[in-house]
Protein backbone atom coordinates (compact mmCIF):
# COMPACT_ATOMS: atom_id res chain seq x y z
CA UNK A 1 0.00 0.00 0.00
CA UNK A 2 1.67 3.23 -1.20
CA UNK A 3 2.27 5.79 2.35
CA UNK A 4 -1.10 7.56 3.61
CA UNK A 5 -1.19 11.55 3.38
CA UNK A 6 -2.68 13.22 6.31
CA UNK A 7 -4.49 16.39 6.10
CA UNK A 8 -0.82 18.42 7.40
CA UNK A 9 0.92 17.04 4.24
CA UNK A 10 -2.04 17.47 2.03
CA UNK A 11 -1.62 21.13 3.67
CA UNK A 12 1.88 21.67 3.87
CA UNK A 13 1.80 20.98 0.17
CA UNK A 14 -0.72 23.56 -1.21
CA UNK A 15 1.21 25.98 0.67
CA UNK A 16 4.83 25.22 0.16
CA UNK A 17 5.01 23.45 -3.00
CA UNK A 18 2.12 24.79 -5.30
CA UNK A 19 2.15 28.33 -3.41
CA UNK A 20 -1.82 28.63 -3.30
CA UNK A 21 -2.47 28.92 0.43
CA UNK A 22 -0.22 31.38 3.52
CA UNK A 23 0.94 29.68 5.99
CA UNK A 24 -1.77 31.08 8.64
CA UNK A 25 -4.69 29.37 6.40
CA UNK A 26 -3.10 26.21 6.71
CA UNK A 27 -3.01 26.66 10.78
CA UNK A 28 -6.81 27.88 10.50
CA UNK A 29 -7.79 24.87 8.61
CA UNK A 30 -5.48 22.71 11.02
CA UNK A 31 -7.40 24.35 13.51
CA UNK A 32 -11.34 24.23 12.10
CA UNK A 33 -10.32 20.73 11.72
CA UNK A 34 -9.21 19.96 15.25
CA UNK A 35 -12.15 21.61 16.67
CA UNK A 36 -14.37 19.04 14.13
CA UNK A 37 -12.69 16.04 15.39
CA UNK A 38 -14.15 17.26 19.24
CA UNK A 39 -17.48 18.00 17.81
CA UNK A 40 -17.76 14.55 16.37
CA UNK A 41 -16.52 13.10 19.35
CA UNK A 42 -19.10 14.81 21.41
CA UNK A 43 -21.51 13.90 19.05
CA UNK A 44 -20.15 9.86 19.38
CA UNK A 45 -20.77 10.24 23.34
CA UNK A 46 -24.76 10.99 22.71
CA UNK A 47 -27.07 10.17 25.68
CA UNK A 48 -24.15 8.51 27.72
CA UNK A 49 -22.79 12.18 28.18
CA UNK A 50 -26.20 13.50 28.30
CA UNK A 51 -25.84 15.42 25.09
CA UNK A 52 -28.75 14.65 23.21
CA UNK A 53 -32.21 16.98 23.21
CA UNK A 54 -33.13 20.89 23.55
CA UNK A 55 -30.66 23.31 24.91
CA UNK A 56 -33.86 25.12 25.97
CA UNK A 57 -32.85 28.14 23.96
CA UNK A 58 -33.42 29.49 20.71
CA UNK A 59 -30.76 31.43 17.77
CA UNK A 60 -31.24 34.67 15.96
CA UNK A 61 -33.61 32.86 13.52
CA UNK A 62 -36.23 31.72 15.86
CA UNK A 63 -34.99 27.81 15.63
CA UNK A 64 -34.64 25.86 18.88
CA UNK A 65 -30.97 25.00 19.73
CA UNK A 66 -30.22 21.44 20.66
CA UNK A 67 -27.48 20.99 22.99
CA UNK A 68 -24.97 19.45 20.46
CA UNK A 69 -25.64 22.90 18.36
CA UNK A 70 -24.12 25.07 21.47
CA UNK A 71 -21.34 22.71 22.60
CA UNK A 72 -20.44 22.47 18.94
CA UNK A 73 -20.35 26.01 19.09
CA UNK A 74 -18.44 26.53 22.09
CA UNK A 75 -15.91 24.26 20.99
CA UNK A 76 -15.23 26.07 17.42
CA UNK A 77 -14.94 29.20 19.19
CA UNK A 78 -12.42 27.92 22.04
CA UNK A 79 -10.32 26.08 19.58
CA UNK A 80 -10.19 29.52 17.35
CA UNK A 81 -10.00 32.40 19.30
CA UNK A 82 -6.63 32.07 20.92
CA UNK A 83 -4.70 31.13 17.08
CA UNK A 84 -3.70 33.95 15.99
CA UNK A 85 -5.12 33.84 12.50
CA UNK A 86 -8.59 35.31 12.77
CA UNK A 87 -10.22 38.44 13.24
CA UNK A 88 -13.75 37.52 13.89
CA UNK A 89 -16.29 34.46 13.47
CA UNK A 90 -19.50 34.48 12.48
CA UNK A 91 -22.42 30.93 13.22
CA UNK A 92 -25.75 30.20 12.27
CA UNK A 93 -26.24 30.19 16.43
CA UNK A 94 -24.80 33.76 17.00
CA UNK A 95 -26.65 36.99 16.65
CA UNK A 96 -23.57 38.75 15.79
CA UNK A 97 -20.23 38.16 14.88
CA UNK A 98 -17.67 36.92 17.80
CA UNK A 99 -14.85 39.13 17.53
CA UNK A 100 -10.93 38.19 18.97
CA UNK A 101 -11.04 39.19 22.54
CA UNK A 102 -7.82 41.42 22.86
CA UNK A 103 -5.72 39.54 25.22
CA UNK A 104 -5.19 37.06 21.94
CA UNK A 105 -3.18 38.21 18.91
CA UNK A 106 -5.53 38.93 15.42
CA UNK A 107 -5.03 37.39 11.98
CA UNK A 108 -5.97 37.92 9.12
CA UNK A 109 -8.93 35.71 8.08
CA UNK A 110 -13.20 35.72 9.25
CA UNK A 111 -14.58 32.44 9.63
CA UNK A 112 -18.28 31.90 9.16
CA UNK A 113 -19.91 28.30 10.09
CA UNK A 114 -22.83 26.36 10.95
CA UNK A 115 -21.60 24.16 13.93
CA UNK A 116 -23.88 21.42 13.80
CA UNK A 117 -25.85 21.12 10.40
CA UNK A 118 -28.87 18.99 10.52
CA UNK A 119 -29.83 19.58 13.98
CA UNK A 120 -33.19 17.73 13.75
CA UNK A 121 -31.19 14.71 12.93
CA UNK A 122 -29.10 14.83 15.75
CA UNK A 123 -31.38 13.26 18.90
CA UNK A 124 -32.43 10.16 15.74
CA UNK A 125 -28.63 9.55 15.32
CA UNK A 126 -28.74 10.01 11.39
CA UNK A 127 -25.15 11.76 9.62
CA UNK A 128 -24.94 15.43 11.04
CA UNK A 129 -22.16 17.81 10.49
CA UNK A 130 -20.12 21.07 10.70
CA UNK A 131 -19.65 23.05 7.52
CA UNK A 132 -17.30 26.12 7.27
CA UNK A 133 -15.68 28.91 4.90
CA UNK A 134 -13.53 31.33 5.25
CA UNK A 135 -13.03 35.13 3.93
CA UNK A 136 -10.43 37.58 4.25
CA UNK A 137 -10.55 40.65 6.34
CA UNK A 138 -10.95 43.57 3.79
CA UNK A 139 -7.74 45.62 3.99
CA UNK A 140 -6.75 48.27 6.22
CA UNK A 141 -9.65 47.15 8.67
CA UNK A 142 -8.44 47.16 12.58
CA UNK A 143 -11.60 46.77 13.81
CA UNK A 144 -13.91 43.70 11.83
CA UNK A 145 -17.82 44.31 11.71
CA UNK A 146 -20.82 42.77 10.23
CA UNK A 147 -20.47 44.01 7.16
CA UNK A 148 -16.87 43.00 6.18
CA UNK A 149 -18.66 39.37 6.73
CA UNK A 150 -21.01 40.74 3.39
CA UNK A 151 -18.86 38.96 0.50
CA UNK A 152 -19.69 36.97 -2.24
CA UNK A 153 -18.69 33.48 -2.17
CA UNK A 154 -16.51 33.76 -4.88
CA UNK A 155 -13.96 35.55 -1.63
CA UNK A 156 -13.96 32.82 -0.06
CA UNK A 157 -10.28 31.48 0.18
CA UNK A 158 -11.46 27.90 1.82
CA UNK A 159 -14.59 26.02 2.20
CA UNK A 160 -15.21 22.32 3.85
CA UNK A 161 -17.40 20.49 6.13
CA UNK A 162 -17.59 17.20 8.54
CA UNK A 163 -19.96 14.74 8.48
CA UNK A 164 -20.18 12.91 11.52
CA UNK A 165 -21.74 9.55 9.75
CA UNK A 166 -20.29 6.00 9.76
CA UNK A 167 -17.46 7.33 9.63
CA UNK A 168 -15.96 11.10 10.55
CA UNK A 169 -15.12 12.83 7.19
CA UNK A 170 -13.26 16.19 6.38
CA UNK A 171 -14.06 17.66 2.81
CA UNK A 172 -12.30 20.76 1.88
CA UNK A 173 -11.12 22.82 -1.00
CA UNK A 174 -8.61 25.48 -0.98
CA UNK A 175 -9.82 26.28 -4.36
CA UNK A 176 -7.42 23.72 -5.98
CA UNK A 177 -9.99 20.88 -6.06
CA UNK A 178 -12.07 18.91 -3.22
CA UNK A 179 -10.06 16.24 -1.20
CA UNK A 180 -11.89 13.74 1.35
CA UNK A 181 -9.74 13.16 4.62
CA UNK A 182 -11.34 10.56 7.21
CA UNK A 183 -10.55 10.56 10.62
CA UNK A 184 -8.48 7.18 12.00
CA UNK A 185 -10.42 7.67 15.29
CA UNK A 186 -7.61 5.57 17.35
CA UNK A 187 -4.40 7.62 16.62
CA UNK A 188 -6.36 11.01 15.54
CA UNK A 189 -5.55 11.93 12.39
CA UNK A 190 -6.94 12.60 9.25
CA UNK A 191 -5.93 10.70 6.16
CA UNK A 192 -6.35 11.89 2.69
CA UNK A 193 -8.99 9.10 1.50
CA UNK A 194 -10.30 10.71 -1.73
CA UNK A 195 -7.72 13.22 -3.56
CA UNK A 196 -10.09 14.49 -6.15
CA UNK A 197 -13.99 14.20 -5.91
CA UNK A 198 -15.89 14.90 -8.67
CA UNK A 199 -19.44 15.81 -9.80
CA UNK A 200 -20.85 13.69 -12.25
CA UNK A 201 -22.39 16.06 -15.11
CA UNK A 202 -25.04 14.02 -15.86
CA UNK A 203 -27.11 12.04 -12.62
CA UNK A 204 -30.88 9.97 -12.12
CA UNK A 205 -30.82 10.84 -8.46
CA UNK A 206 -32.24 14.09 -6.34
CA UNK A 207 -32.82 15.38 -3.38
CA UNK A 208 -35.82 17.56 -2.27
CA UNK A 209 -38.00 17.19 1.16
CA UNK A 210 -41.37 16.88 -1.03
CA UNK A 211 -43.70 17.08 1.67
CA UNK A 212 -43.06 20.72 0.43
CA UNK A 213 -44.35 20.34 -2.85
CA UNK A 214 -47.96 22.08 -2.94
CA UNK A 215 -46.07 24.98 -1.90
CA UNK A 216 -43.74 24.92 -5.01
CA UNK A 217 -43.22 27.41 -7.22
CA UNK A 218 -43.96 26.40 -10.92
CA UNK A 219 -40.31 26.00 -12.36
CA UNK A 220 -39.57 23.56 -9.37
CA UNK A 221 -42.84 21.88 -9.42
CA UNK A 222 -42.17 21.22 -13.72
CA UNK A 223 -38.74 19.97 -12.76
CA UNK A 224 -40.11 17.50 -10.02
CA UNK A 225 -42.82 16.47 -11.85
CA UNK A 226 -40.20 15.46 -14.98
CA UNK A 227 -38.50 13.60 -12.55
CA UNK A 228 -41.23 11.85 -10.74
CA UNK A 229 -42.57 11.28 -14.48
CA UNK A 230 -39.80 8.95 -15.27
CA UNK A 231 -39.57 6.74 -18.04
CA UNK A 232 -42.80 7.40 -19.66
CA UNK A 233 -42.34 11.10 -19.03
CA UNK A 234 -40.08 14.06 -20.65
CA UNK A 235 -37.30 12.85 -19.49
CA UNK A 236 -37.17 9.36 -20.45
CA UNK A 237 -35.42 7.50 -17.47
CA UNK A 238 -36.15 7.24 -14.17
CA UNK A 239 -35.29 9.01 -11.18
CA UNK A 240 -34.22 8.17 -7.65
CA UNK A 241 -34.89 10.15 -4.84
CA UNK A 242 -33.07 10.53 -1.78
CA UNK A 243 -33.41 13.12 1.58
CA UNK A 244 -31.33 13.13 4.43
CA UNK A 245 -32.45 16.40 5.70
CA UNK A 246 -28.95 17.22 7.39
CA UNK A 247 -27.33 18.91 4.15
CA UNK A 248 -23.64 17.45 4.84
CA UNK A 249 -25.23 13.94 4.06
CA UNK A 250 -27.22 14.65 0.85
CA UNK A 251 -23.63 17.13 -0.35
CA UNK A 252 -21.39 14.39 0.49
CA UNK A 253 -23.56 11.93 -1.49
CA UNK A 254 -23.50 14.37 -4.70
CA UNK A 255 -20.11 14.79 -3.97
CA UNK A 256 -19.45 11.26 -3.82
CA UNK A 257 -21.66 9.98 -6.81
CA UNK A 258 -24.13 13.13 -8.59
CA UNK A 259 -27.40 14.15 -8.01
CA UNK A 260 -28.99 17.06 -7.12
CA UNK A 261 -29.87 19.14 -4.09
CA UNK A 262 -32.43 21.48 -3.97
CA UNK A 263 -34.29 23.72 -0.97
CA UNK A 264 -36.28 26.09 -2.91
CA UNK A 265 -38.04 29.38 -2.49
CA UNK A 266 -41.85 28.48 -1.54
CA UNK A 267 -45.40 29.82 -0.62
CA UNK A 268 -45.01 29.28 2.74
CA UNK A 269 -43.37 32.38 3.41
CA UNK A 270 -43.24 34.51 0.39
CA UNK A 271 -40.63 37.03 1.61
CA UNK A 272 -38.24 34.54 2.45
CA UNK A 273 -35.79 33.10 -0.04
CA UNK A 274 -35.51 29.78 0.97
CA UNK A 275 -34.54 28.09 4.35
CA UNK A 276 -30.60 27.62 3.98
CA UNK A 277 -28.08 30.63 5.06
CA UNK A 278 -25.99 32.12 1.98
CA UNK A 279 -23.18 33.06 4.16
CA UNK A 280 -22.09 29.44 6.02
CA UNK A 281 -24.12 27.14 4.41
CA UNK A 282 -25.09 27.77 0.53
CA UNK A 283 -21.71 29.77 -0.26
CA UNK A 284 -19.20 27.08 1.39
CA UNK A 285 -21.15 23.96 -0.43
CA UNK A 286 -21.46 25.72 -3.79
CA UNK A 287 -17.72 26.24 -3.94
CA UNK A 288 -17.20 22.76 -2.67
CA UNK A 289 -19.69 21.55 -5.59
CA UNK A 290 -18.44 23.91 -8.42
CA UNK A 291 -14.41 22.79 -7.68
CA UNK A 292 -15.97 19.11 -7.88
CA UNK A 293 -17.07 20.17 -11.72
CA UNK A 294 -20.75 20.87 -10.16
CA UNK A 295 -23.11 24.03 -10.42
CA UNK A 296 -24.84 25.91 -7.87
CA UNK A 297 -27.79 28.59 -8.59
CA UNK A 298 -30.52 30.10 -6.51
CA UNK A 299 -32.46 29.19 -9.55
CA UNK A 300 -31.76 32.54 -11.20
CA UNK A 301 -28.06 33.57 -11.00
CA UNK A 302 -24.81 31.61 -9.45
CA UNK A 303 -24.44 31.17 -5.80
CA UNK A 304 -21.37 32.37 -5.01
CA UNK A 305 -21.79 36.10 -7.01
CA UNK A 306 -25.16 37.38 -4.76
CA UNK A 307 -23.21 39.83 -2.73
CA UNK A 308 -24.98 39.05 0.75
CA UNK A 309 -26.94 42.10 2.35
CA UNK A 310 -27.30 40.90 6.06
CA UNK A 311 -25.00 37.94 7.66
CA UNK A 312 -27.92 35.42 8.09
CA UNK A 313 -29.33 35.93 4.60
CA UNK A 314 -31.42 33.17 3.34
CA UNK A 315 -31.28 31.57 -0.26
CA UNK A 316 -33.04 29.68 -2.56
CA UNK A 317 -30.29 26.13 -3.10
CA UNK A 318 -29.73 24.29 -6.28
CA UNK A 319 -26.65 22.19 -6.35
CA UNK A 320 -25.01 19.22 -7.90
CA UNK A 321 -24.51 17.70 -11.27
CA UNK A 322 -24.39 20.69 -13.81
CA UNK A 323 -26.77 19.52 -16.35
CA UNK A 324 -29.83 19.51 -14.05
CA UNK A 325 -29.04 22.47 -11.98
CA UNK A 326 -28.53 24.21 -15.40
CA UNK A 327 -31.96 22.61 -16.39
CA UNK A 328 -34.24 23.54 -13.20
CA UNK A 329 -32.37 27.02 -13.55
CA UNK A 330 -33.36 27.53 -17.18
CA UNK A 331 -37.13 27.03 -16.18
CA UNK A 332 -36.70 29.45 -13.17
CA UNK A 333 -36.08 32.03 -16.25
CA UNK A 334 -38.18 31.02 -18.59
P1 LIG B 1 -30.04 23.45 10.44
O1 LIG B 1 -28.80 24.19 10.07
O2 LIG B 1 -30.85 24.18 11.48
O3 LIG B 1 -29.80 22.04 10.79
O4 LIG B 1 -31.01 23.48 9.14
C1 LIG B 1 -30.50 23.15 7.88
C2 LIG B 1 -30.99 21.78 7.46
C3 LIG B 1 -30.21 21.22 6.29
O5 LIG B 1 -29.14 20.46 6.76
C4 LIG B 1 -31.22 20.38 5.57
O6 LIG B 1 -30.96 20.27 4.20
C5 LIG B 1 -32.50 21.09 5.82
O7 LIG B 1 -32.31 21.89 6.99
C6 LIG B 1 -33.65 20.16 6.05
O8 LIG B 1 -34.80 20.88 6.17
P2 LIG B 1 -36.25 20.19 6.32
O9 LIG B 1 -36.32 19.70 7.71
O10 LIG B 1 -37.19 21.31 5.99
O11 LIG B 1 -36.31 19.06 5.32
MG1 LIG C 1 -27.46 24.14 8.83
Amino acid sequence: MPPRISLTQYLVEKQREKGLIPAELRLLLEVIARACKRIGYAVSRGAIDGVLGEAGSSNVQGEAQKKLDVIANEALLEANEWGGNLAAMASEEMDHPYTIPNRYPKGEFLLLFDPLDGSSNIDVNVSIGTIFSVLRLPEGVAEPQEAHFLQPGTKQLAAGYAVYGPSTLLVLTVGDGVACFTLDKEIGSWWLTVERMSVPEQTREFAINASNARHWHAPVKRYVDELLAGREGPRGVDFNMRWVASMVADVHRILTRGGVFMYPRDNREPDKPGKLRLLYEANPMSFLVEQAGGAATNGHQRIMEIVPAKLHERVAVFLGSKAEVERVTAYHRS
